[in-house]
């Protein structure tokens, strides 16, 4: 029988849903996967086919205020900007929040700041959902431990699980029907000279979400069955890469995960191609700087921009290549968020 995500949430704080302050605020980081969570077993739930492997970027996320308000309906604000009940970013946001309210009538207002492209492919959903978990954990002082977090965040949006944490991030897709065991854990590594570019091709909203790309690629694609094997063997090779600090299997292993899954897409009934002339100059250009001798490599996501991977020694030599680029260093100290302290 399925299991709702009410029963999940109530199996993690009971009723304890009576608010201890007017407002609270979190943030939280977005998150690039190294190796992709596509397919759910689940869809109620959230619950993935295979485990994924991701970097949390740092600065860059969203930051989230949630309180109580005085009005007929939920009100929420994405970067001050009035949200319409139409739209499929405050319908996701207000079914999550219908989890959580003390009583029928209350109502949220929720501000959410981000410094990245809503919905094009920058895991904006994910830093967003683990932003509200974080803030409603503090308004209903529940004091959930970071993986009971995880958890609910999934149930948001599947990889905002991983947005809950710094650094290497391992989302265990688990095997129990009600998904107590499928969330995701820091791991403890550091890689200091490990550099992240954003190469924004589009920042326009993408024509089909995640969740639907992912669900018609499960039903339609003809090697969908290869893709747990894959998944399987990069996440052991990143692993490895991260704990012997190999960046060139790293990166290797993160760009073929990454055209693994669009190649799935591709063969798609309709096909999926989130992939415009733009990206494919951009990858050819990673590629050509790799033929001589440059550590760079790509992942790209549900949308048509690139983000690479290369290690600070060469930031000169690659920001010839990108002129016009982003730079995070995921584990710098980061001092200053958007919106709200950094917690
Ligand atoms: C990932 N993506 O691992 C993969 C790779 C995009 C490409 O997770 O339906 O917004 O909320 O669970 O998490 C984006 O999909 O989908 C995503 P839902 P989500 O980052």
């Amino acid at each position: 029988m399925q299991i709702t995500r009410r029963q999940v949430v109530r199996e993690l704080i009971g009723n304890n849903i009576v608010p201890q302050q007017d407002s609270a605020t979190a943030f939280a980081s977005s998150n690039i996967a190294l190796c992709k969570y596509w397919g759910k077993r689940d869809v109620e739930l959230n619950l993935p086919v295979t485990s994924s492997l991701s970097i949390s970027m740092s600065h860059l996320g969203a930051s989230s205020k949630i309180s109580i308000a005085e009005d007929k309906q939920d009100q929420i604000f994405l970067n001050t900007q009035y949200m319409s009940p139409n739209t499929i970013f405050y319908r996701r946001l207000v079914a999550f929040l219908d989890l959580f309210r003390p009583t029928q009538d209350t109502v949220f207002k929720i501000d959410t700041k981000t410094n990245i492209p809503v919905g094009a492919g920058l895991a904006s959903s994910a830093c967003g959902f683990a932003a509200t978990v974080k803030a409603l954990d503090k308004l209903f002082d529940w004091n959930l431990s970071p993986q009971q977090q995880s958890v609910l965040a999934r149930i948001g949006s599947g990889s905002a699980c991983r947005s809950i944490y710094d650094g290497f991030v391992l989302w265990q897709a688990g095997y129990k029907e009600n998904g107590m065991d499928s969330y995701a854990q820091r791991l403890d590594y550091t890689w200091d000279e490990l550099r992240v570019g954003v190469l924004l091709v589009d920042e326009r909203q993408k024509s089909i979400t995640s969740s639907d790309a992912m669900q018609a690629t499960v039903e339609t694609c003809p090697f969908y069955k290869t893709w747990p094997e894959i998944v399987e063997h990069a996440i052991n090779n990143t692993q490895h890469a991260i704990d012997t600090k190999d960046f060139w299997l790293l990166g290797a292993t993160a760009e073929a995960n990454a055209l693994a899954m669009h190649a799935l897409m591709l063969s798609t009934t309709p096909s999926i191609i989130y992939t415009q002339a733009a990206t494919l100059d951009y990858m050819h250009l990673v590629w050509r700087a790799r033929a001589e001798g440059l550590g760079v490599f790509f992942t790209q996501d549900a949308g048509p921009n690139l983000k690479i991977l290369f290690l600070s020694k060469d930031e000169p030599r690659v920001r010839a290549f990108f002129m016009d680029m982003e730079i995070v260093a995921p584990f710098s100290m980061v001092t200053e968020v958007i919106g709200c302290d950094y917690v």
